[in-house]
């Protein structure tokens, strides 16, 4: 067995595992990232569009946002419809300057990996049957075949990067962790197609078919989303059925502008929320979609996973530089307090603008819950105060000081 030593352990090539490797390179600590796939297999899944500002200036400290910063495109606002009308939330004017950035999950995951091959740091990729063995102790190890060879990773810290899927939840003994959860009886079909996009901001629909989003990767490429029951089969959405669904539910403004074109990409995603408490267990760190799921409905996914690694990433320099481990203990408590507000704003925000139909929820008619939603959103739309409630919370919320 090839034995290696480092000082953090991460488990997952996906952006939590990519961002917090190159912060730590950058501070020169040491790091070795295992990856259960390969890295085109990383990059094919589409995913996420929308970066709050905690992430963009993240990725600045990374020395990462040099393609981002030339070509996302900033977001100073979006839409939410309902039906042919159409509210336009001003997130500028009504946060007092905050925005957010339009810049793909897939381009930010290919600018870390290019960083990460440039400097040389050790990444094993298709690394099978990762195991995690003695997390408690001061000297951690995972275990792991690559190309055919027995691996051992010893270190100081694990990470667990590795998504909904990964095995280091699982590492915790189901005694000492919590898991909430909520899983909604809908999913987005998405498509991505090389189309013009029917505006230059984000537009959520809430329409009496269902829920769709009108979102783009630049201003030529579109990315679209139907809400659908969960047991819908992509082979059962032809490019011609989709589209056609799409003009059902977005607004006159967007159908008139709207270009079909072939789906380069479709998917269907399931809808959740899920926290797992605690995202600490001894040298083993939760971070990102490992310890927490939401509904992409109000775009956080992505972005608590930044809040995540920023948070662990100044734990870990407070232990190598200024050798305070009193950082450690506070993890679990910063982390989750941001967590939960992504929580229960991207529930809040599907709730709002999907439709139950007459699937009973939280122990009334689908009818009766849809009629509270609907007041609720007329409520919030139709007040500054109400908008701004939306907006201070799309564009994110600070992180806290460790
Ligand atoms: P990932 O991206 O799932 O990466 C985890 C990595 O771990 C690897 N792995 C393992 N490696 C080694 N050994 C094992 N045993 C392993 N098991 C798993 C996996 O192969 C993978 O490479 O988690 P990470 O890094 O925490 O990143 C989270 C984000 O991907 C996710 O939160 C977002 O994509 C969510 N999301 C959105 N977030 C936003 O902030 N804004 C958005 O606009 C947004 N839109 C979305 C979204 C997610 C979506 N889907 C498909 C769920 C739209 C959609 C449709
Ligand atoms: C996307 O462009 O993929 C996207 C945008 C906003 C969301 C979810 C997904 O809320």
């Amino acid at each position: 067995m090839r034995k290696v030593k480092t000082q953090v352990a991460i488990i997952g090539a996906g952006p939590s595992g990519l961002l917090l490797g190159q912060l730590l390179t950058r501070c020169g600590i040491e790091n070795v990232i295992v990856e259960r796939v390969s890295g085109e297999y990383v990059l094919g899944r589409i995913r996420a569009g929308i970066l709050e500002q905690g992430f963009v200036e993240l990725a600045r400290e990374a020395g990462a946002a040099e393609r981002l910063d030339q070509e996302g495109a900033v977001h100073e606002g979006f839409s939410i419809a309902q039906g042919d009308r159409v509210h336009r939330i001003d997130l500028k004017a009504l946060t007092g300057g905050d925005v957010v950035v339009c810049y793909g999950q897939v381009e930010v995951t290919r600018d870390l990996m290019g960083l990460r091959a440039d400097a040389g740091a050790m990444t094993f990729y298709q690394a099978e049957d990762a195991m995690i063995y003695e997390p408690l102790s001061s000297s951690p190890r995972v275990k792991f075949r690559h190309e055919g060879e027995e691996l051992e990773l010893a270190c100081d810290f694990i990470a667990g990067c590795d998504g909904f899927h990964g095995i280091s939840r699982q590492v915790i003994p189901a005694s000492t962790r919590t898991e909430h959860e909520r899983v909604y009886p809908f999913g987005w079909l998405g498509v991505l197609s090389e189309t013009p996009p029917v505006d230059d901001e984000i537009m959520y629909c809430k329409s009496q078919r269902g829920f769709a989003l009108a979102s783009m990767r630049s201003s030529t490429r579109s990315r679209y989303y139907l809400q659908v029951p969960m047991d819908e089969k992509v082979e059962d959405w032809s490019d011609t059925l989709f589209w056609a669904e799409l003009r059902r539910r977005l607004p006159k403004v967007a159908v008139e502008q709207l270009v079909t074109g072939p789906s380069i990409e479709k998917s269907i995603a399931p809808l959740r929320s899920f926290v797992c408490e605690e995202m600490r267990y001894g040298n083993l760190f939760l971070v990102g979609d490992a310890a927490h799921i939401v509904p992409p409905t109000g775009a956080k996914g992505l972005n608590l996973a930044a809040s995540d690694v920023a948070t662990l990433y100044r734990v870990l320099r407070m232990v190598y530089e200024e050798g305070d481990r009193s950082g450690l203990a506070r993890y679990n408590e910063v982390a989750l307090r941001r967590v939960w507000h992504g929580e229960r704003f991207s529930w809040w925000m599907t709730n709002m603008l999907h439709d139950y139909g007459d699937m009973a929820v939280d122990g009334m008619a689908g009818s009766t819950f849809s009629r509270f939603m609907q007041s609720q959103l007329d409520y919030y739309l139709g007040s500054e105060h109400g908008q701004r409630v939306i907006a201070e919370q799309y564009v994110g919320l600070p992180y806290e000081q460790i």
